[in-house]
């Protein structure tokens, strides 16, 4: 199989001294080839990140002046190529074959597989214990990715293991695999393994597709699966995969080496991801033998970032393996000993909703128990309404579980046409039924939340350790196990309970002396004196974090305006938008969420009603009230520095441009935020510019107003 010629130059060039360019390219090549390599396969990087971008733009830079220099093993070259129409059929030039599996999932499977094997080499009781690889059989999809001259050429699925289909344009994606090999290379090395997805990686895909409102994945291996499958080169590029090798295609120019293992450790030294869970066993039973390293692994198998279904024992001399040989395409010489599985069939009894810490309400199905992942399982969340919807879960429905790691158990699908009846689609609850307050889902949100706060009782422990916390009103001493206590004794119920506290019934929890019952009284009589912004902060509104309470104390100066204001007016306030406006009036709205700072008045709780210097001062800098947006790189100043002068001078930087944008500083390079600058009109500045703004006196300025 040759390269693909999209990559001219190199291999044509007559044979002259390369130029210093070429000799650059190459020396980056190496550089950023040895870097990702420590970085995705070691997990051990030597640079940050962007010291590794800053060579990465080298690189592409000089390709970009030089075309002729590009190579096709060039990390610059990962995601590349269009949309497909369709996969192309590519032939293994060695057939993939499957492996077969053992179901007993206890010891016994493993020491049926070494008596087999035994049995097989007409081995006797009185002959040495046979020697076997163990390794882990990955959750993911099989693939054979071909190298010649160390260069990664073809990437196929296995097919039917005589026909796969070429991926290639979606493997080249993967971090994890080299693009090239390390050291001296074979002319023909075909690796084979399986491509799979992190669970980590899985969780936070999914979370994004949620985000979108799009489709998410049943587990890791279907994510996995359908990136490899992906026609789009650069959505499967978002799909983040990893690989591990554990067999050998075709092979040309290479002595292999005469075990199994001895040969992992060479694809490892070559630059490939080999999983470092892997041993050599000596018989099937004794301290080091195959039931040994099931164990141990199905002991680990929760920790482990990745899924696996079970062990793969191999027979670790290749001498061996030829005189087993294999049975319709299976070969003799290995076995996939399982584990219980992670995802199970069971039916909905019911569907609960559960109030979380934050409000946030989640339908959670209480399911007939069912034994999944090693544990048996009676709830599996639904995450919310959408979710519950987009899956069609109903009562009754017979409904498949995953249970995988630390991951908390979850419906992933119902099992069509085993719907008992007709029953009513489930509907979320308008009132909290932990506390009876409104429940609302804010519109673009997914999900629904108790607008109790500090009266509901899901919520009372984190309402009491943000309003203890130091960026609040400061409550030393107040932390989370003393909050537990407080709360799960029944002595604490809303904020204003913590005043009713005295050192007595302080002293009489656990493990609690009177000296710091005192203290601990001491502090709340401190926390009194406050000022209006940590009030409001301290009382959880969402959305509004501290700087919105320092704007909102600032407008409005008491705490009565704010309660009583009206959306439009709170729109008023610098950075105060639909959403935030809508939470503020939404909290106050609560009567019972008003009580609460009456009670906290009610027991000396005070404030400065404005803080007049802090006003005063900040109107009469520079930048009071502008919003700045910084893009590309300045001359002299860093993008922190820059950051620091503008709030230094009463500005505010944010991330992206919008309407409300008063500035945008571009420098070298500046992208997307530039462009949308000149769309909207927003003024925009250079360094020197941005340094004349910071100069001047306030009034001077002529006043740029946002626009509507
Ligand atoms: N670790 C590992 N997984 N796995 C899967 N080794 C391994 N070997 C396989 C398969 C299908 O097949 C060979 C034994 C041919």
């Amino acid at each position: 199989m040759s390269q693909p010629d999209l990559f001219g130059g190199s291999e044509l060039a007559p044979a002259s001294a390369p130029s210093p360019e070429a000799e650059r390219a190459a020396a980056l090549r190496e550089l950023l080839h040895a870097h990702a390599h420590r970085y995705y396969v070691l997990d051990d990087p030597s640079i940050p990140d962007a010291e590794y971008d800053k060579l990465f733009a080298e690189l592409q830079a000089l390709e970009a002046a030089h075309p002729e220099l590009l190579t096709p093993d060039s990390p610059t070259q990962r995601v590349l190529g269009k949309v497909l129409d369709g996969f192309t059929p590519v032939r293994h030039a060695v057939p993939m074959l499957s492996i077969r599996t053992e179901t007993d999932t206890e010891a016994s499977g493993a020491e049926a597989f070494d008596a087999r094997i035994r049995r097989e080499l007409c081995l006797t009781e009185t002959d040495p214990p046979v020697a076997y690889a163990a390794e882990l059989k990955f959750d993911g999809l099989a693939i054979n990715l071909r190298y010649e001259h160390g260069v990664l050429v073809t990437a196929a699925t296995r097919g039917d293991g005589e026909q796969g289909e070429d991926v290639t344009q979606n493997i080249r994606t993967v971090g994890q695999i080299p693009l090239k090999l390390q050291g001296a290379v074979p002319e023909v090395l075909e690796v084979r393994g399986e491509v799979y997805m992190r669970r980590d990686d899985f969780e936070a895909l999914n979370e994004r597709q949620r985000e979108k409102g799009e489709k998410t994945f049943v587990n890791p291996r279907n994510a996995a699966a359908g990136a490899v499958r992906q026609l789009d080169p650069a959505i499967a590029a978002q799909r983040p995969l990893s690989f591990f090798a554990y067999g050998l295609g075709e092979v040309q120019g290479w002595e292999v080496p005469a075990t199994h293992s001895a040969m992992l450790d060479a694809l490892q030294a070559m630059g490939m991801p080999v999983c470092e869970h892997r041993t050599v066993a000596l018989g099937a039973t004794g301290p080091d033998g195959l039931v040994a390293f099931h164990q141990r692994m199905g002991a680990l198998r929760d920790s482990l970032p990745f899924d696996i279904d079970g062990i793969v024992y191999k027979v670790d001399s290749r001498a061996l393996q030829e005189r087993l040989g294999f049975v319709s395409r299976e070969p003799r010489w290995a076995v996939a000993h399982k584990y219980p599985a992670q995802e199970q069939l069971t039916q909905v009894d019911g569907i609960d909703i559960q109030v979380g810490r934050t409000g946030k309400l989640t339908p959670v199905a209480r399911l007939k128990p069912v034994f999944v992942g090693g544990v048996t399982v009676t709830n599996a969340t639904l995450h919310n309404l959408f979710e519950l919807r987009r899956k069609r879960v109903r009562v009754g429905d017979t409904v498949i579980v995953r249970r995988a790691g630390d991951v908390i158990p979850e419906v992933v699908g119902v099992v069509a046409g085993e719907r008992p009846a007709y029953v009513p689609n489930f509907r979320m609850p308008v009132h909290c039924p932990v506390c009876g307050s409104t429940v609302v889902r804010e519109r673009g949100e997914v999900d629904h939340r108790c607008t109790g706060g500090l009266f509901c009782a899901a919520q009372r422990k984190q309402a009491l350790l943000h309003f203890a916390q130091r960026r609040a009103v400061e409550i030393e001493g107040l932390g989370d196990k003393l909050v537990d206590q407080l709360v799960d004794g029944g002595l604490v119920r809303t904020l204003p309970d913590l005043y009713k506290l005295g050192v007595m019934k302080l002293a009489a929890l656990d493990r609690m002396a009177d000296k710091s019952a005192q203290n601990i009284v001491a502090a709340l009589e401190k926390s009194k004196q406050t000022t209006l912004p940590r009030f409001l902060f301290g009382l959880g509104i969402r959305h509004v974090g501290e700087a919105t309470a320092k704007d909102l104390a600032r407008h409005f100066g008491q705490i009565d305006r704010i309660m009583d204001a009206p959306e439009e007016q709170l729109l008023a306030v610098r950075d105060v938008g639909p959403v935030v406006a809508r939470s503020i009036r939404t909290f106050f709205d609560q009567p019972h969420n008003r009580e609460v700072v009456e009670q906290l008045r009610a027991a000396g709780v005070t404030w400065t009603e404005h803080e007049p210097s802090a006003a005063a001062d900040a109107a009469s800098l520079p930048l009071f009230g502008k919003t700045l947006v910084l893009t590309g790189t300045l001359p002299t100043l860093s993008r922190e520095e820059a950051k620091a002068l503008i709030e230094e001078a009463g500005g505010k930087v944010a991330g992206s441009v919008s309407k409300k944008t008063h500035y945008v500083v571009a420098g070298e390079e500046a992208g997307s935020k530039l462009e949308k600058a000149q769309t909207l009109g927003v003024p925009i500045l250079d360094e020197a510019g941005l340094q004349a703004l910071l100069a001047s006196p306030s009034p001077a300025l002529p006043e740029v107003p946002p626009q509507d």
